[in-house]
């Protein structure tokens, strides 16, 4: 193995007063001089995430909210709908004052609707630590003071393919977390075929924490070994320059196209491997019927092919070629599925995969989403780590995650999803903790509409996101450094005793605290917090670590030597493949758990919703976003480099990013030039739904018709009065669609849509997302 991924640890430098703390971002010491915060990272890793220095500036900023603030809308006229949220006043109130409104609130919403009208799904990353992690915090609240809540299922990040890959290959933790690692790479690939890439700014980040960022040092490794990586996106930096790639771009959303070329070629030229199709999978036979053109006329050649993707049919050919007889690792990124239609890139690529009969071989076949986050590709760890248990839910009904809008506006109303015709609950109450729908959600300015049609939205944050400034009440949270916690990740070693470095900011208060208060207005404390103070909480999560590693006969400290410490490396599993090696080595003994036990080219399960837009077998399906003469470039909204989705957006680190305080844009020099735009200009991007400003920069490592603008910039609206106003800092999201992937799924579609983009000439409006609301210009 490489040097970046096994140089000796030197672990966490605790010296001059340094405490242990981690982050999504990477574990790190920190010490408070003053009002001044020191950070170093951990030495064991390789490449450290520079996001962490978002923290220094972030801390004291004045974007932190610091004491509970009502709308005065709502306190004057009481709860109920309000076109008004986002753009009234706010009072501030004693925490007393504020909780008491409150529980009143959740008491008469509950008292005549039941906890049905709560949506408490409260969708958000929030921060590292396992215990005051928010969105854990606000479901045990609701299900144990409040009984239950409508919840949300999936996510933003996969909707499609957590909804499909378990009925066609393998539980979905196998597929990212125990099948092709970072190792077998380094060790085994031959060539990895990437589409969407596997870009480090997503790889920095685990829901958690994240010790060691090894991505870099493993493709290095390969590359060095002499495996070859090609990359199929509009944007070159999808993989780092250390896979030395070659870069073959096509058509945005027309992945699924020249894979079924790919496959085609493959299939007509006897180079797809018939007896691993035969021994492994279920329905090849109905699919080629398709792929040959036998049910409707079209051979899915590499001609065909090509007219849909833009890319030459002899290079389509030469790639399926190149890729046959060899160890190949075929990657789809979670970005292909986030658009219309997102399941089937997922799933053709699953067929690509078994064409090449390399699934199951070490560090062959399938890697879905490796490289989207930090825990994909890395060994399991072999004892639990902490994790709070949320209670029972006495509301059975949810919606998929990126429904939300549809559901705010259209209570009753059915829709399709994963087979069944579903219908949308009656919210009153929202209530959210940990999240930040204005960054995450598409089409911001239905999103205004949805919210404005409630009774109440409760949020509570660390900072005056877009979120809480449509609140009618903001409770001001902690930030992870205020408060002690456990980080940990289930793909990780190091368990991190995550001690508390700074008071909290003004009349902050932690999420746990803030529940326990309302939980006692609603006679529920004892319930709540079943007696424990948050340090006896982290002792209690930390037992069953504790335990497992005393079972295994390995060295068990007692929760005081770790919390003294600073953090324990825990035992982890085999490099050994997980279930799908496991298939492959013995179908009859080890069936996957899909319908058919086999691997599903084609899904009787799936055929039988009926839905067209995702039938049974993977298939092109035209998009309906396609560039126009209104909006003729592609928009690709994906993650930005230099924060976690929007999370302190106002730290150093993601400012010094911004050019004229707003967010980059990054264009082709072609469509620049044809438009008058020039580098470092300021731009105006827009469509039907919505318009933004952001700062070009002319580069091309981004394809011909393509904008990329990253989210995360805090949204930021001038004339919030009118129906479409103007973010004037750069957040996409004021232009995506909220349309789902398909019926089967309804996942996220906000990674593409189209715009048009203009120089913008008139006086440029100042940032103001990061003033608390009412304040001064500054
Ligand atoms: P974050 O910015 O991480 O975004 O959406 P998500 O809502 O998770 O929001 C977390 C919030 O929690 C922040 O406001 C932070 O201040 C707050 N917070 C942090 N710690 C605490 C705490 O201790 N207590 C409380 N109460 N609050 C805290 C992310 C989502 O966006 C995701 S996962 C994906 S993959 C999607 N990606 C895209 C995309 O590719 N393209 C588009 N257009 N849109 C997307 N949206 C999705």
């Amino acid at each position: 193995m490489t040097d970046a991924l096994d140089r000796p640890d030197p672990g966490l430098d605790l010296s001059d007063g340094f405490k242990p703390h981690t982050s999504h971002w990477g574990v790190f010491s920190a010490r408070m001089q003053g009002d001044r915060l020191d950070i170093r990272p951990y030495g064991g890793d390789p490449d450290p995430n520079g996001i962490a220095g978002n923290f220094p500036g972030a801390l004291r900023h004045r974007a932190r909210i610091a004491q509970p603030m009502i709308r005065r809308g709502w306190l004057e006229r009481g709860p109920g709908p309000d076109d008004r949220r986002g753009r009234d006043e706010f009072v501030p109130v004693s925490w007393d004052k504020a909780l008491d409104l409150l529980a009143g609130e959740l008491k008469r919403v509950g008292d005549s609707r039941g906890p049905g009208a709560i949506f408490g799904g409260s969708y958000g990353w929030s921060s590292a630590g396992r215990f005051h992690h928010a969105q854990s915090q606000v479901h045990r609240f609701l299900n144990i003071a409040c009984g239950g809540y409508v919840k949300s299922v999936n996510s933003y990040s996969a909707g499609a393919s957590t909804m499909l890959l378990p009925q066609i290959l393998a539980n979905y933790e196998d597929i990212t977390k125990r099948n092709v690692t970072w190792e077998q790479i380094a060790a085994e690939t031959d060539i990895v075929l990437a589409f969407g890439g596997m870009a480090l700014k997503n790889s920095m980040i685990a829901g958690g924490s994240v010790s060691k960022h090894v991505e870099r040092g493993a493709m290095a490794a390969a590359k060095a070994r002499g495996c070859e990586f090609v990359l199929v996106s509009p944007l070159r930096d999808d993989l780092p320059e250390e896979a030395g790639a070659e870069w073959l771009t096509v058509t945005p959303a027309t992945d699924t196209a020249m894979m079924l070329g790919i496959v085609h070629t493959l299939v007509s030229e006897g180079l797809h491997d018939q007896a691993f199709l035969d021994r492994y999978t279920e329905g090849w036979s109905l699919f080629a019927r398709y792929l040959t053109g036998e049910t409707d006329g079209q051979p899915k050649d590499a001609d065909w092919a090509s007219a849909i993707c833009g890319m030459d049919a002899g290079a389509i050919r030469a790639l399926a070629r190149r890729l046959a007889g060899r160890r190949a690792l075929i990657v789809v990124s979670h970005s292909l599925q986030r658009a219309e239609h997102g399941e089937q890139p997922v799933w053709m690529a699953m067929v690509l995969a078994a064409a090449l009969g390399q699934i199951g071989l070490p560090g062959g076949g399938y890697a879905y989403s490796l490289g989207a986050i930090a825990y994909y590709g890395r060994r399991a760890n072999a004892v639990p780590g902490p994790t709070l248990s949320q209670g029972r839910n006495g509301v059975s009904d949810y919606i998929p995650v990126a429904r939300i809008s549809d559901m705010l506006l259209n209570p009753g109303k059915t829709y399709r999803y994963n087979g069944e015709t579903r219908t949308y609950a009656d919210i009153r109450l929202v209530y959210w903790a940990g999240g930040n729908p204005f960054h995450h959600h598409q089409d911001i300015n239905r999103l205004r509409k949805a919210f404005s049609k409630l009774d109440t939205l409760v949020v509570h944050d660390l900072a005056w996101t877009a979120t809480a400034r449509h609140a009618d009440i903001v409770l001001p949270a902690t930030m992870t450094l205020e408060r002690e916690d456990i980080g940990y990740s289930g793909n990780d070693p190091l368990m991190v005793a995550m001690h508390k470095v700074a008071e909290p900011y003004g009349l902050a208060r932690d999420d746990f605290a803030i529940f326990a208060d309302l939980a006692e207005r609603l006679g529920a404390r004892d319930a709540f917090t079943e007696g424990r103070t948050p340090r006896q909480w982290l002792e209690h999560l930390y037992e069953p670590t504790r335990e497992a590693l005393a079972a295994q006969g390995l060295p068990a400290p007692s929760f005081e030597e770790f919390w003294q410490r600073g953090s324990l490396t825990v035992p982890q599993h085999a490099d050994d493949g997980g279930q799908i090696r496991r298939y492959r080595e013995d179908p009859q003994a080890n069936p996957l758990p899909t319908p058919s036990g086999r691997i599903e080219v084609h899904s009787a399960k799936i055929a039988a919703h009926g839905d067209a837009d995702c039938p049974g077998h993977p298939v092109w399906l035209a998009k309906t976003d396609v560039p126009t003469a209104a909006a003729p470039l592609f928009l690709v909204a994906n993650q930005p480099a230099t924060r976690l989705h929007s999370q302190l957006d106002f730290g150093g680190h993601s400012q010094e990013a911004k050019h004229r305080g707003r967010e980059v844009a990054r264009m082709n020099p072609q469509d620049a030039a044809s438009r008058g735009i020039a580098d470092g200009d300021v731009i105006r991007l827009f469509n039907a739904r919505g318009a933004c400003l952001a700062a070009a920069r002319v580069t091309d490592a981004i394809a011909p018709g393509i904008v990329n603008l990253p989210t995360g910039a805090w949204y930021d609206p001038v004339d919030p009065d009118e129906g479409m106003p103007l973010c004037v800092h750069g957040n996409p999201n004021v232009l995506t669609r909220d349309v789902g992937t398909s019926s089967l799924a309804q996942g996220c579609t906000g990674q593409l849509t189209t715009v048009e983009v203009e120089k913008f000439t008139a006086n440029l409006p100042p940032i103001r997302a990061f003033d608390p609301p009412g304040a001064p210009e500054g």
